[in-house]
């Protein structure tokens, strides 16, 4: 199976890929962790770039806040698809780090999810693995439906416990 790689900008940028790293295990897809920086530790990070698909990624996480360039530099330097996670670290409540992560140029993508959407980069890189893994397609269909029963019955919780009929 492919691999995922979660690369973040910092170790302030881990509390909230944690919760990528939760949904990558839950679905049982092996990934690494590292801290690389696009503009701190550039080399490194474009070294991994560069090598990841002849380790065995199948896809980039990349996370970073304020001017965050991590997710458009890795796309740079691989063909492997890069989901950028705007990180909310700065005085302008990630707004910066969106705005820097999903405006790339025509030519270089960067799939780019909500402010802190660790979870939502998690998924998508679990359905980008699943194209060519017909178990996990499945254990994604599961994870579905498990989110599916979970509102149903808050539904049912809440009706009863609000509605005045
Ligand atoms: C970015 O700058 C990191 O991704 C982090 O979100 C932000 C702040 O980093 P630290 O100053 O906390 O290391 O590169």
């Amino acid at each position: 199976m492919k691999k995922a790689a979660i690369i973040m900008g910092s170790d302030s940028d881990l509390k909230v890929m944690q919760g990528a790293m939760d949904t990558l295990k839950a679905l049982d897809i092996p990934y690494a962790v590292r801290i690389l920086s696009a503009h701190r530790t550039p080399d490194a990070a474009a070294a991994f770039a560069k090598t990841a698909q002849a380790e065995g990624f199948g896809v980039i996480i990349a996370a970073a806040g304020k001017a965050a360039h991590l997710a458009g530099a890795m796309a740079a330097n691989t063909l492997l698809p890069v989901v950028g996670v705007p990180m909310k670290s700065s005085t302008l409540d990630g707004l910066d780090a969106l705005l820097s992560t999903v405006q790339m140029p025509s030519g270089m993508p960067v799939a780019t999810v909500a402010i802190d959407g660790a979870v939502n980069a998690a998924l998508l890189a679990a359905q980008i693995i699943a194209l060519s893994d017909a178990p996990l397609m499945s254990r994604l269909a599961d994870y579905r439906a498990a989110q599916t029963r979970k509102v149903e019955e808050k539904d049912l919780r809440i009706a009863e416990e609000y509605s005045n009929l």
